[in-house]
């Protein structure tokens, strides 16, 4: 059966790589990308879009019903830092907007939920390296509070109504299509846009400060196949960890070094620094590797050349102005 699916917070990193693949895949028509105020990329607009706001509640219900909506990915979410500025801001979208989903996902007998969490579950009593699977989940960002609490209630919503909701511990992102938002690993985007503008880049955190990260089409590729596994595959409705690679702001800088050599970086670490202190440096995603097949195909140099190699012209054609 062709899924009909919604996917909230379309316009943000995530959204605009996985509408996309989602629409490849399943058809244009079937898949509603929502979007809140950001307008979104073009793209986006090459198929069903609703602006929305999910902590609305009545209004998740209207478009789930007049789409006749069986699955949603529920992307919608403030980021660390932006969390850090606006702790109720936070707790409001990211605890609010996902029980909204869920309650509505419930009343209207959905078949499928997505919920992405986040290496942000993880607090400075985690283990630094290969935080495990079951490792303790005390983080110290409003972020990662809701981050926890969301996975305990996706938990709670499949134990209590049997509800077949599927959830990623993400790593930091990085994509060619979007510009992340408010996050504590964005710099690891922003460098390569300020390599290609600018031939130098101001990184907020510190030179050496290791974080778990992946590039965009795995990240894709792992949602769906998470979402496309056999049920009984699918063994936790909390966040799966999940792995790619680890990389500090000097490594992926000299990566970018080989193909830009006069690129140059200066290290001035803001607040987001003791954001990233508090997370792991790496990840052990062995249960998805073991339960639904999870594998990455880019490491650090395949995803740099990949990044140079789409941002490079489009950046020097938006400059011409082309
Ligand atoms: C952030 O930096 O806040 C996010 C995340 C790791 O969840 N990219």
């Amino acid at each position: 059966m062709t899924p009909k699916i919604l996917v909230t917070g379309s316009a943000g990193q995530i959204g605009a790589e996985l509408v996309p693949a989602l629409r490849a895949r399943y058809g244009r028509d079937q898949i509603v990308a929502a979007i809140h105020k950001a307008a979104g990329s073009p793209l986006l607009r090459e198929g069903p879009v609703e602006t929305l706001n999910v902590s609305d509640s009545s209004a998740v219900s209207r478009v789930v019903r007049q789409y006749g909506i069986d699955t949603v990915y529920h992307l919608a979410a403030v980021l660390s830092a932006t969390g850090e500025k606006s702790p109720d801001l936070a707790w409001e979208v990211n605890m609010q907007g996902l029980k909204n989903v869920l309650d509505v996902a419930r009343q209207a007998k959905l078949r499928r939920v997505f919920w992405p969490s986040s290496i942000a579950v993880f607090g400075p009593d985690a283990p630094r390296k290969n935080a495990p699977q079951n490792a303790p989940l005390n983080p110290t960002t409003m972020y990662g509070v809701s981050k926890v609490a969301g996975e305990l209630l996706c938990n709670y919503y499949f134990l209590k109504y049997g509800m077949d909701v599927r959830c990623i511990r993400y790593p930091g992102l990085i994509s060619s299509e979007a510009l992340p938002g408010g996050g504590t690993t964005d710099y690891a985007v922003e460098i390569f846009y300020s390599a290609i503008q600018k031939g130098s880049y101001s990184c907020f955190l510190e030179k050496n400060s290791t974080l778990p990260m992946m590039y965009m089409p795995d990240a894709v590729e792992a949602t769906l196949k998470l979402m496309e596994a056999e049920p009984s595959k699918v063994k936790r409705h909390s966040g799966y960890n999940l792995a790619a690679i680890s990389f500090s702001p000097e490594e992926v800088a000299a990566e970018i070094r080989k193909q830009m050599p006069a690129f140059k970086v200066t290290y001035s670490p803001d607040q987001r620094q003791k954001i990233a202190d508090s997370w792991p440096m790496s990840i052990d995603d062995s249960e998805a590797r073991r339960d639904w097949g999870w594998a990455h195909r880019f490491d650090l140099s395949k995803m740099t050349g990949d990044m140079l190699a789409r941002l490079g012209p489009r950046l020097a054609s938006a400059q011409k102005g082309v």
